[in-house]
């Protein structure tokens, strides 16, 4: 919890903090906070990762000191594991032995540190790295605030999501205080993305496809496709959203291949659709809106299982009774129409 966090910061001197493969905007701008905050506590800091930092947060300050490593290499007093649902999602060898303090706004993650600091009311964990500057006295400089403030932008999908609260908006009001720049920020992180990305998502959103209650949709992405838009894998975040921007879509899948037979599935739903539910059916695990799982096996009978799961969880939200002649019915998809790559 967060008061055994302040002691151990006020007790130890030499630290590292890491967060999950393929980082994103709040385990990048969460990680590069703390390491401001501990700075500013004349802290031996630094942050390690197993994968680079992504094009659209080279701009957050402390983002060229991240070191890439696939190893804890050298003696720490304690490594920080922002937002890892387990302690093998950094990827870093040796990352057992450390004196490991977990920081996490996901309920579903394992206890895997020696502390643990859980709080699934943050919107990002970027909120609870604010929250421990003010419990350590740290003053939120322009650096804390702009990692801070990606942190929530980009969590809580720019203040759409049900993760945004009244809180989240008085911490972000407070970073804007702090020397924040919003739509800078906002530029920085949505709008400097390669043409790649372009052409890649005109060939996923072709293959898009509902079933016949019209509330579930399902894409794809292949590995031609990634290779054909000449896209990297950082590129794609977000086009799982699209098909929720319909008015009566309320579940979406995406499979995207990541090794042939392999398919990284992301999971968006709307209100009190509970898509973690069915990510968690397959290993996986997220949030009741945004879930995600590794599924293999044969694309078409994935995708058939898939929305058959997400019709069921759409029938729940909604408190209607699930026949099996509507199940069957729903399974029935659109003809899928070619893609383009
Ligand atoms: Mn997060």
């Amino acid at each position: 919890m967060l008061s055994q966090v302040v002691e151990l910061i006020e007790a130890k001197r030499r630290f590292a903090i890491t967060s999950h493969l393929r980082p994103d905007g709040d385990s990048l701008g969460s990680s590069l906070g703390l390491c401001w905050l501990l700075r500013a506590l004349d802290k031996d800091v630094e942050v390690i990762m197993r994968d680079p930092v992504p094009h659209a947060y080279r701009q957050l300050p402390g983002a060229d000191g991240v070191r890439v490593t696939p190893a804890v290499d050298k003696p720490y007093h304690a490594v920080f594991v922002i937002e890892c649902s387990d302690i093998t999602r950094p990827g870093l060898i040796d990352l057992e032995n450390q004196f490991v303090i977990n920081i996490d706004h996901h309920s579903t993650t394992a206890l895997f540190g020696k502390i643990n600091w859980i709080d699934s009311t943050a919107s990002a964990v970027g909120e609870m790295i604010y929250n421990l500057c003010k419990a350590t006295g740290v003053r939120v400089t322009k650096e804390i605030a702009e990692c801070v403030y990606t942190a929530l932008i980009t969590d809580t999908g720019s203040f759409h999501y049900s993760n945004t609260t009244e809180r989240t908006f008085k911490v972000a009001s407070e970073l804007v205080r702090s020397g924040v720049r919003p739509a800078k920020t906002a530029e920085a992180v949505f709008a400097s993305y390669p043409w790649g990305r372009i052409q890649l998502l005109g060939a996923v959103l072709s293959t898009a496809r509902r079933d016949s209650t019209g509330r579930v949709a399902c894409m794809r992405q292949t590995l031609a496709m990634q290779d054909l838009a000449q896209a990297s894998d950082e590129a794609t975040d977000g086009f799982v959203n699209y098909p929720l921007t319909v008015g009566e879509v309320e579940a979406v899948a995406l499979l995207k291949e990541t090794e042939p037979g392999v398919y990284r599935t992301s999971l968006r739903s709307k209100g009190e659709v509970n898509v973690a539910r069915v990510a968690g059916l397959f290993g996986g695990g997220g949030h009741r809106n945004a879930a995600g799982c590794t599924l293999k096996g044969n694309w078409d009978e994935l995708e058939a299982n898939i929305m058959v799961l997400l019709h069921e969880a759409v029938q729940r939200a909604n408190g209607l009774k699930d026949t099996t002649e509507d199940a069957l019915k729903a399974s029935e998809l659109e003809t899928r129409p070619e893609p383009v790559a």
